[in-house]
């Protein structure tokens, strides 16, 4: 069947014929691909299109689609069965990568996807703290739990469902939203709320309304009110954690969280989500302590072997600077071809992520990120598909590079993004 055979059929069935709005293209025009294999830095689409994809699964695969050391990890795990239902030896492992990799984590547990994480993170911060408001900043999405989906980027804020239908205003009023790299801001929040906020949640690099860098000090001074306010500092590092670092952001710039959320990377392309942190906070969680969590498929073995696979695959290689010169090319690529084609446009990137805004002025939050040149973007996006290169469908997502691109994928993809920017 054809990508449009299968979308015309999943519409009948799936709302909206996808799982998760995102993929949808209703931002960028037209109808989705369906794609039945992915290699390396290649998807291939069921019309046998074959495109250079810097969607990576919306993150994981930063050792490109189907690396063969993954697949083998896989494979091995699967001979001796796909769930158990008790503890596993995987997840032993899998823990102490984590501890190891990520200095601020001394105990993490497992879940199986990142909105588990962040809601149960969340749960845990308000069950330690015993205090029921929370911060989190516009833009920033953590996932689709009630108490995040309020000024959420990424689909909802792609579909124009910022604040979705369904959650009682009785609980988003617990959820302080404030402008992210704005300290006063935070400051004013913790004053005019003495003795009840239980923690910050942030992206420290906001990824879901394209991709924020944060001004200097202010990932130290959400750390220091924190501190000085009895709240715990929540760092979201699903997309950023293994990414950008080892030991994620919070490694690059020398800032503590109490507790950190992951997710994507850690499951090697299989769904996973874990989160993590200081050994007094995580004993709160049952059994030990009376924050419950759960999850019947958590420390999933085949998601733990493949997740283990690619940790272990960062730490040879330590592809880092690699990941990064790639992003450099990029964002020197899409620069000289907006300016020459004299198009408005800013290119934030750190290491392996990315994104192009059409905006004439600097992003630097969720109200200027709204000033971008969405419609043009959706132009951009579709001239980039049709030279063989996929972007996430939505202006504010980020882009994603993985090792798989070196060589003649990134090439190609210069040539063929500078050539959509000259035909806008
Ligand atoms: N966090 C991902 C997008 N920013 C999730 C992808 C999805 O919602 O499907």
């Amino acid at each position: 069947m054809t990508s449009e055979q299968l979308f015309a059929r999943a519409r009948e069935l799936i709302p909206g014929g996808v799982n998760s709005p995102v993929r949808a293209f209703r931002s960028v025009g037209g109808a989705p691909f369906f794609v039945k294999s992915a290699q390396g830095a290649t998807i291939t689409t069921a019309d046998d299109r074959h495109l250079i994809d810097f969607v990576c699964t919306w993150g994981p695969a930063i050792h490109g689609h189907n690396h063969p050391r993954i697949k083998a990890a896989i494979a091995s795990a699967l001979e001796n069965g796909t769930s158990f239902g008790t503890p596993n030896p995987y997840e032993v492992e899998m823990a102490e990568l984590i501890v190891r990799f990520v200095p601020s984590i001394q105990k993490v547990r497992m879940c199986n996807s990142g909105t588990e994480a962040t809601m149960s993170a969340i749960r845990l911060a308000r069950g330690f703290t015993r205090r029921d408001k929370i911060i989190k900043f516009s833009g920033c999405y953590h996932g689709h739990s009630d108490s995040l989906l309020i000024k959420a980027g990424s689909g909802a804020l792609t579909h124009g469902n910022p604040d979705s239908a369904g959650v009682p205003a009785s609980f988003a009023r617990e959820t302080l939203v404030l402008p992210y790299n704005d300290a006063a801001a935070v400051e004013a929040a913790f004053l005019a709320h003495p003795g009840q906020i239980a923690c910050i949640i942030v992206e420290p690099y906001p990824a879901n309304v394209g991709l924020i860098l944060p001004e200097p000090g202010y990932l130290a001074s959400l750390r220091r009110l924190c501190t000085e306010h009895g709240a715990l500092l929540i760092f979201d590092e699903v997309m950023t954690g293994f990414r950008l670092a080892k030991g994620g952001v919070q490694e690059l710039v020398g800032v503590k969280p109490d507790l950190t959320t992951l997710g994507k990377i850690i499951g090697g392309g299989l769904p996973v989500g874990a989160f993590g942190g200081r050994t007094d906070v995580m004993d709160m969680l049952a059994p030990v302590g009376p924050v419950y969590q759960a999850g019947t498929l958590s420390g999933n073995p085949l998601a733990m072997a493949a997740g283990i696979a690619a940790l272990r695959l960062l730490e040879e290689e330590n592809p880092y600077e690699r990941l990064a010169t790639m992003g450099r090319q990029i964002r020197d690529t899409l620069i000289a071809a907006t300016r020459a084609k004299g198009l408005p446009a800013q290119v934030p990137q750190t290491g392996s992520m990315f994104c192009l805004y059409f905006a004439a002025n600097p992003i630097r939050d969720y109200a200027t990120a709204l000033k971008t040149d969405a419609v043009l973007f959706g132009r951009f996006f579709h001239a980039c598909l049709a030279k063989g290169v996929y972007l996430p469908p939505s202006a504010y997502e980020a882009c994603f590079l993985s090792t798989a691109h070196a060589g003649a994928s990134i090439d190609q993809a210069c040539t063929h993004m500078s050539d959509a920017i000259r035909s806008l």
